[in-house]
């Protein structure tokens, strides 16, 4: 039996926690609150499916403050990017590291801080096009299915036992999830709908679908992806800024309704994950000589929104916050 534990209790994280503990019934679910963990362990996980079924489902929890030396086969970080330091540093006091660790955060450059601790082929980043919204602390809704993909970060990686038990029970119950290898290009292509559709939509303060409406929204959209395919092409993965948009705006009409999550962290007063998705582009067209005007605006603009919108914005030194 495979020991598997899920960090992070956001939308994916219970979502997925909720999915494995039926399958894996010992799957464990690390939270960061106490609060989170004694509601889950009162009252289980609550699913609601994507026929609007609810289920509770009872599922290991624990709180992260209780974490020590644990030993894991397989472990998913569902935590945000500004949280996987502090997950880097847990997991180098552990005496025995998972044989597979999956990254599932949006944006770029998650890997960067685990990368001293795993050998390759252990390290693998996720893509999903499924869609999660969390209604409480334990509560979540399935909101969109979809296909997930997971795989190493480094190219010629094999995949390992672990991971091959992992993934087919997962298929046997009708998941779609697929091992791909290496996961760079899919993760480039899921930044690029993020880049495109997250900060206008924060911004706007509107739903995904409502960026077909405008041409200006669709132009914009179209600058976004052109400066980040450069940027990608420069690191070696080959896309086409035609695809990409189509590609974008078939998301913007299947995910029509949904809130996209950075527009959902402004309005919860949350720092959002801009500097992973924009940000990169940006930091990476520098590293490689490649101007990106309109990314690195609006990345200027999320962060002035984030100040405005934080609740302990107070007066600020004129600084603006960096990553
Ligand atoms: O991934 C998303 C997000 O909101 O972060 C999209 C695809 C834009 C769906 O809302």
């Amino acid at each position: 039996m495979l020991s598997i534990a899920v960090w992070g209790g956001g939308s994916l994280g219970l979502l997925w926690a909720a999915r494995l503990a039926r399958i894996f019934p010992e799957t464990v679910l690390l939270v960061r609150t106490e609060e989170q963990r004694d509601w889950i362990r009162e009252k289980g996980i609550r699913l609601t499916d994507l026929a609007g079924k609810e289920e509770r489902i009872p599922v290991h929890v624990r709180w992260i403050g209780e974490v020590g030396d644990e030993a894991f086969d397989c472990l998913l970080i569902m935590v945000k990017q500004r949280h996987l330091p502090g997950v880097a540093e847990a997991l180098a006091a552990f005496s025995r590291l998972p044989a597979l660790a999956v990254l599932w955060q949006n944006g770029l450059g998650q890997e960067e801080a685990f990368e001293s601790l795993f050998p390759p082929g252990v390290l693998c980043g996720a893509v999903t096009t499924e869609g999660a919204y969390r209604e409480g602390p334990g509560e979540v809704r399935h909101t969109g299915g979809g296909q997930t993909w997971i795989g190493p970060f480094a190219s010629g990686a094999v995949r390992s036992e672990v991971a091959a038990r992992f993934l087919a029970p997962l298929r046997d119950e009708g998941v779609r999830i697929e091992w791909e290898s290496p996961i760079v290009r899919r993760i480039w292509e899921k930044v690029m709908v993020n880049c495109a559709i997250n900060p206008l939509t924060a911004l706007l303060r509107i739903r995904n679908g409502e960026l077909l409406r405008s041409d200006e929204a669709l132009s914009l959209m179209e600058s976004v992806v052109e400066e980040a395919v450069s940027v990608a092409r420069a690191e070696g993965v080959g896309l086409e800024a035609d695809a990409v948009l189509k590609r974008v705006v078939e998301v913007c009409r299947r995910t029509a309704e949904n809130r996209s999550s950075m527009l959902q962290d402004v309005e919860r007063g949350q720092r959002t994950e801009i500097d992973w998705i924009n940000g990169e582009v940006v930091r990476r067209g520098t590293r490689a000589g490649i101007e990106t005007p309109v990314n690195r605006t609006l990345v200027r603009l999320i962060r002035l929104l984030e100040v405005r919108c934080s609740p302990d914005s107070g007066p600020t030194d004129g600084r603006l916050p960096s990553r």
